[in-house]
């Protein structure tokens, strides 16, 4: 590959869920001039890296996977991370698009070259940039794993394990362990963790919404029924869809069904834990699904064996040797494990991108993040997000959402190149008119009713969640319209031209597409 190379369909980033998803979509339609970067050696993103003992999906494997490769063989209801990493990885060799992905790519930046229409991608370590026509930014929201900012954090000598970047190797028997943090990730490790290491303390910051989980093998019969009746799995899948659907009425709003959301979490707690002041300790004083809800049958039973502590003093600072807590209490420990969260970009961008007349992306977002419909940015031409801003469900799968992304821009990508454009770029005025709605709309969820949380910035500002149903967020991407864009073709004679344009343009269609053969 060289400069002068002939520059890419399309250059994806990342190899996760996301990027390997769109790879198929495109290859489905047509597209098949493009690559993957991947910074790492391996696919799978998050559930390459989140390999830490008892990591699985609190959503059902069922619906937490692509429509267009439903897998008849999950074997619970939940999958670990081992059997969701071997779905992505299954899905590369069944579509092909292993010679597609170029390993050990880190990207360092983007930059729009107007004339030509091009994207000039950079990476770490290589003097050589790839041109590309595209660029489908999937590089995931939760691939930066972020060690808290704690005093002191960096005098410790003993062993530091963030979540996200197992130590597989660290033998856990018989050591005295600290677990920073009681998200989604900690609720499954400490129930791991007793099993192994002498004691566990854990540092809870803030309690969360515990409810329920009913994890259930599948039988083989089941599988051998979606095997020969595919139709079946789709039903089963639809289920799930409908059945989560119905929880954001109690959980993105406020509403009546709050209440009855946060009595099933309560009645969990009080059937789990018989002492009423570590009950207490463990009752959250925010709104259910202002935080993420966490889904764990054996979290409360693992705080509550013998060799496990909660520890509700707040952190001081980190010493050499252990925690140091406000009351002055210090807390020697071999092993701190760090289940603090990531490193998401919620302001400035998640790599350098220059756009068109030298904007940057970063100093754009340096309030907070938007788009439109989360996939588009105005000044950004040919660049199309995954999981970009306000796409993130509380109620239901990332993966549906990530699904509908995928659909609209391969879509739109499928426009650029088959009408030969030059600029393919959101109207700023549709851009603007979408985000006032959004952030609107967003001002009326238990997401912005109060509580801290990585959905918000510094300011409050919510640049991450999706203020509806899944329904309402797949159908607004269902079809391109192209009168939300300007088109500039590749003759430079022609002038910018809006889809109106493209309507008495007699080669040229117009209006709204909604595949693309
Ligand atoms: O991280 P988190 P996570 N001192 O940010 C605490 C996805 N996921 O890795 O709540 C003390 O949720 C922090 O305290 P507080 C999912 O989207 C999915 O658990 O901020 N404590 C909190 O308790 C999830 O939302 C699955 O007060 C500190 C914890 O660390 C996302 O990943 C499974 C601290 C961080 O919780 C992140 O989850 C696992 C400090 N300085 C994860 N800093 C599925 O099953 C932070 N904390 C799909």
């Amino acid at each position: 590959m060289n400069a002068a190379a002939k520059p890419l369909d399309v250059a994806i980033i990342g190899a996760g869920f996301a990027g390997i998803g769109t790879a198929i979509r495109l290859r489905q339609k047509g597209i098949t001039d493009f690559a993957i970067f991947e910074r790492d050696d391996r696919v799978g993103g998050t559930w390459r890296d989140n390999t830490y003992p008892g990591a699985a999906c609190d959503i059902p494997s069922r619906l937490y996977s692509y429509a267009f490769a439903p897998n008849p063989d999950w074997s619970h209801t939940y999958s670990g991370s081992g059997e969701i990493l071997g779905y992505i990885e299954a899905m590369v060799e069944e579509f092909g698009i292993g010679p597609g992905i170029r390993f050990g790519h880190t990207v360092t930046g983007l930059e729009f070259d107007e004339p030509s229409g091009l994207w000039d991608i950079s990476f770490a370590g290589k003097r050589r940039k790839v041109k590309a026509r595209s660029v489908v930014v999937a590089s995931g929201p939760l691939s930066n794993a972020s060690l808290p900012n704690i005093p002191g954090i960096e005098t410790y000598e003993g062993h530091k394990i963030h979540s996200a970047r197992w130590d597989h190797d660290y033998d856990f028997t018989g050591k005295k362990v600290a677990v920073v943090g009681t998200g989604a990730s900690a609720v499954q490790i400490i129930p791991e963790l007793v099993e192994r290491a002498a004691s566990v303390k854990v540092f809870q910051r803030t309690p969360g919404w515990v409810l329920p989980r009913v994890n259930r093998r599948t039988n083989p019969l089941t599988k051998e029924l979606y095997r020969q009746a595919p139709v079946t799995q789709k039903l089963a899948r639809d289920a799930w869809f409908w059945g989560h659907e119905s929880v954001a009425l109690g959980v993105v709003w406020n509403t009546p069904l709050t209440r009855v959301v946060e009595s099933v979490a309560r009645l969990h707690l009080r059937s789990q834990v018989a002492d009423p002041w570590l009950r207490r300790q463990l009752t959250p004083d925010f709104r259910a699904g202002c935080k993420r809800l966490l889904i764990s049958n054996d979290y409360y039973p693992a705080l509550q064996r013998e060799n496990c502590k909660l520890v509700t003093w707040p952190i001081a600072r980190i010493s050499p040797h252990g925690i140091r807590t406000a009351e002055g209490i210090e807390h020697r420990f071999d092993c701190i494990v760090f289940a603090t969260g990531f490193d998401i970009s919620k302001t400035g961008a998640p790599i350098p991108v220059t756009g068109r007349d030298g904007r940057l992306l970063g100093e754009e977002w340096s309030r907070g993040a938007y788009a439109f419909k989360s996939v588009t940015v105005a000044g950004y031409p040919n660049l199309f997000l995954t999981f970009g801003p306000n796409s993130g469900p509380g109620h239901n799968s990332a993966l549906v959402y990530m699904e509908a992304q995928i659909e609209y821009l391969t879509d739109a990508i499928g426009v650029l190149l088959k009408r030969d454009l030059r600029m393919l770029e959101v109207r700023r005025d549709r851009q603007d008119r979408y985000n006032a709605r959004i952030q609107r709309r967003l001002s009326a969820t238990t997401w912005n009713s109060g509580c801290r949380s990585w959905y918000l910035t510094e300011d409050g500002f919510n640049a991450t969640m999706y203020p509806g149903f899944g329904t309402q967020f797949v159908r607004q991407l269902a079809q391109v319209r192209l009168e939300d864009y300007v088109l500039t073709p590749r003759d430079p004679g022609n002038a910018a031209r809006t889809a109106r344009d493209y309507a008495e343009t007699p080669s040229a269609g117009h209006g709204t597409i909604a595949t693309l053969g």
